[in-house]
């Protein structure tokens, strides 16, 4: 493990060096004004997080450390029988700020393989819930019962200095990630193949070895899964899942913990749980029309039933986006190589074509446009894997290594506990007063 880590120390120390002086310097300036419809509205558009692993613009979408969807899928490492990029890769680089060599991306991979091993009683705790419970559910469950394995909260136990906390971050984080794929696969097994359970392969990837234990040993699903672990990795630090796990950090609760909160928030249907509605929402429209590729003038009519009926049109909007996400754009380009025949992805693409201009007429909608989960289902039916309830357990996995990433980074720097000013309605009223 060594060398990554020290190199992650050494940057991190340069980084909090200049933190300080930053603050020292210039901590008086203001980042602008909070209004009271801020306050009112989820706090949209308030700069009050410092999150290193990426950052969101409204208009390009999300950059890791500075590089675009399309520059990682071209730069990042590749396994040997893949084009799309690995997740390993991405970790590396939003954990040290440096696009990895293959040789750093191939050395996390051997540090998750070997750290994968889940213990029994995680797998016992599964097993208690009914099959019928949903997956993030037993997901949730089974990572916080993981937390008997945190050697944060054990130094910590024992006292340690405030130094050394990244360094048990970093080792419960790694360990963390590297036993993910295995626990959601034991779930998806468990529920849907009745429990006919596969054993990693050592000898794969992240993602492959993911897939594999998921049971799909397609070569392109291996490469669906690699670039679909890379782009729900980070979204910067406001999002619900991130926010959740930074914060719940900020008390120096320890990864398990703090993963399990990001995983609760990620299980909303306004957030990871929309892949899950999407493609609900896609087959009640086939099954409504009759047709598995409705014309474009049936989906028109079929999205403005949802909107009339008060529902909204899942995979579509965001909070701070305000053009196609590019990490859908980078899904139509995978299927277009891969399943451009398919009927299901054809309806994704034809709804795109005509959702904007019915959602961005409502005059309400601040992003008529796509979002990362409007096109994911279709992909991964398109390889099988059918059960829809299952998504967001993907899209978790691949979350926690922006949401960890960001956690070893927020202890080597040394962040406080967090604790933002809440006021009453009486209070806001007084104060309007005063004006
Ligand atoms: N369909 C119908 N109505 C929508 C809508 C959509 N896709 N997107 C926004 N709206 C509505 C809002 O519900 C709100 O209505 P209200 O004033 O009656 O309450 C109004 O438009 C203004 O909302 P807006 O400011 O544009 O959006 P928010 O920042 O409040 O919410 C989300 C952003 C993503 C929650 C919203 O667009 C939504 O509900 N989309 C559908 C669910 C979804 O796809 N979520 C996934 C998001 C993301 F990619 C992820 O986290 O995974």
């Amino acid at each position: 493990m060594g060398y990554i880590k020290d190199h992650f120390k050494e940057v991190a120390d340069k980084q909090s060096a200049a933190i300080k002086k930053l603050i020292a310097e210039h901590g008086e300036i203001s980042l602008g004004q909070v209004t009271i419809a801020q306050a009112y509205q989820g706090m949209r558009g308030i700069p009050g997080l410092i999150t290193e692993t990426s950052l969101l613009d409204a208009n390009e979408g999300i950059r890791f450390r500075g590089y675009s969807i399309p520059e990682l899928r071209e730069k990042l490492p590749k396994a040997s029988d893949g084009k799309e990029p690995c997740p390993e890769g991405l970790f590396y680089l939003m954990l040290v700020g440096e696009i990895p060599t293959d040789e750093d991306a191939g050395h996390i991979s051997a540090v998750w393989a070997r750290r994968s091993h889940v213990p029994n009683h995680v797998f016992q705790v599964i097993e208690a819930f009914p099959v019928s419970t949903h997956p993030m559910t037993q997901f949730c469950a089974a990572v916080l019962a993981l937390q008997t394995e945190s050697k944060f909260a054990k130094a910590y136990e024992a006292g340690i200095s405030k130094k050394e906390y990244w360094d048990y971050v970093y080792e419960d984080s790694m360990t963390l990630i590297a036993r993910l794929p295995r626990i959601a696969a034991y779930i998806y097994r468990r529920k849907y193949k009745n429990g006919e359970h596969i054993q990693p392969d050592g000898m794969l990837d992240w993602s492959a070895n993911f897939a594999h234990m998921l049971g799909y040993d397609d070569d392109s699903f291996k490469e669906l899964m690699r670039l679909y672990l890379t782009i729900h990795a980070d979204h910067e630090g406001g999002n619900v899942s991130a926010h959740a796990t930074h914060l719940v950090g900020s008390a120096l609760s320890d990864p398990y913990l703090c993963f399990t909160a990001g995983m609760t928030g990620l299980a909303g249907p306004l957030h990871g749980l929309a892949n899950q509605e999407v493609i609900r929402w896609i087959e009640e429209l086939q099954k409504d029309l009759g047709t598995l590729t409705p014309s474009k003038e049936q989906i028109a009519d079929y999205i403005r039933k949802t909107l009339s009926e008060g529902k909204v049109v899942p995979g579509y909007g965001h909070a701070v986006l305000r053009k196609t996400d590019p990490r859908f754009t980078a899904q139509m380009e995978f299927a277009k190589v891969h399943c451009a025949d398919n009927p299901t992805v054809q309806t994704v693409w034809n709804v795109y074509e005509v959702a904007p201009e019915i959602l961005e007429s409502t005059g309400k909608i601040k992003n008529p446009w796509p979002n990362v989960d409007a096109h994911s289902g279709a992909l991964l039916k398109h390889y099988g894997l059918v059960e829809e309830d299952f998504y967001t357990v993907l899209f978790g996995v691949s979350r926690a290594l922006g949401v960890l990433a960001s956690l070893c980074w927020d202890r080597a720097l040394g962040f406080p506990i967090e604790r933002p000013k809440s006021m009453t309605t009486e209070w806001i009223n007084n104060y309007i007063a005063k004006q």
